[in-house]
């Protein structure tokens, strides 16, 4: 059987899904592995994703998958931020409830951050082939971090405060902007253009990429920023690809993953090798170089491009040895200190 390990909510051991009966000698092993995992704080390099709606937590520092306990059903992911629970990194995610979540990783946090829409107060959040966002952004009524995601209608950004109750929908939630060309997914808050405050990164209703200024009241389109959309957005995380400066990750309409930077500077990595699902900028293989992690066209593993524009080579990512191949719905996500 494949060795996983998995986050404890309050110890409660009896529940972990090994698929087996779990026995004295496998609950050890797992106790163990789970030592083990802890013992690399805080995680490093997770990729986080998600199989059959399980959050899905890889760790390639040690090679180890991690199961999130109670994340059923999760249909949209984010890459990590910093809201909820201690001070490492947490995910965000939304259930087929509509309903928004974030997990600590490496720790045991699972926490509701909005219940939804209650009668006629606060907007339903978008639970399909969308994005949302951990961060800062200052316009907001809200201080301090908080989740960016496009309402259910694709029409707005909304804004959720993970410091209030989660189910009072009017003091959690408002309305960040309402876009003429629509707003699908929101990718990051993130200073693109390298100006000193951040930009709303987020993809249109018509899979355009473009970005909102902090005194904008619409978005501004990035050139040669269309995003190949299938399941889901075929879209990252920005990031630096060794060019000293932010990148976006994507798949263009073509399935060739690329990269393009706030001017429409575009640089392709690759031919239709890529699938039209969520991609994810990691340092996967340790070597402080940021890898291009994405869906193979073909066979849906998870496969990643090294060296960028240094040969581009395309490898298998093998999880505890095994290629792997998660919904493609909510696709891939960073988190970690590169964020
Ligand atoms: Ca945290
Ligand atoms: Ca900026
Ligand atoms: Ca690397
Ligand atoms: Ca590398």
């Amino acid at each position: 059987m494949k060795r996983r390990t998995f986050i404890l909510g309050g110890g409660v051991l009896a529940t972990l899904s090994l698929g087996v009966t779990a026995t004295n000698a496998s609950l050890a092993n797992t106790v163990s592995s789970i030592a083990d995992f802890r013992a690399v704080s805080p995680i490093s390099r997770p990729l986080v994703y998600v199989d059959n709606g399980n959050l899905q937590l890889y760790d390639s520092s040690v090679d180890t998958e991690t199961a999130v306990q109670n994340s059923d059903n999760v249909q949209v992911i984010g890459d990590a931020g910093n809201i909820v629970g201690g001070s490492n990194p947490d995910v965000p995610y939304v259930t087929q409830k509509s309903e928004a979540y974030a997990t600590e990783l490496n720790g045991n946090t699972n926490q509701l951050v909005y219940a939804g829409r209650q009668g006629n107060t606060g907007v339903s959040i978008k639970k399909s082939t969308s994005r949302l966002t951990i961060g800062e952004w200052p316009p907001s009524s809200f201080s301090g971090d908080i989740v960016l995601t496009p309402d259910k209608n694709a029409a707005e950004i909304i804004a959720i405060n993970p410091d209030g109750d989660p189910n009072n929908a009017g003091a959690v939630q408002e309305s960040i902007a309402t876009l003429g060309n629509g707003c699908s997914g929101v990718v990051a808050i993130a200073d693109i253009d390298d100006d000193g405050s951040v930009e709303i990164v987020f993809v249109d209703g018509s899979q355009q990429l473009r970005y909102l200024e902090q005194n904008g009241s619409s978005g501004v389109a990035i050139s040669n920023g269309g995003i190949g959309t299938n399941n889901g957005h075929g879209v990252g995380y920005p990031a630096d690809f060794g060019q000293n400066k932010l990148e976006i990750p994507f798949v263009d309409g073509s399935n060739n993953p690329a990269i393009v930077d706030v001017d429409g500077n575009k640089t392709t990595l690759g031919s239709g090798i890529a699938a039209k699902a969520p991609v994810a900028p990691v340092d996967i293989d340790g070597d402080y170089d940021t890898e291009f992690v994405f869906f193979d066209s073909n066979t849906g593993e998870v496969n990643y491009i090294d060296d960028i524009r240094d040969g581009n080579t395309v490898n298998t990512l093998l999880v505890e040895g095994s290629a792997i191949t998660p919904d493609q719905g909510p696709g891939l996500a960073a988190s970690g200190a590169d964020l």
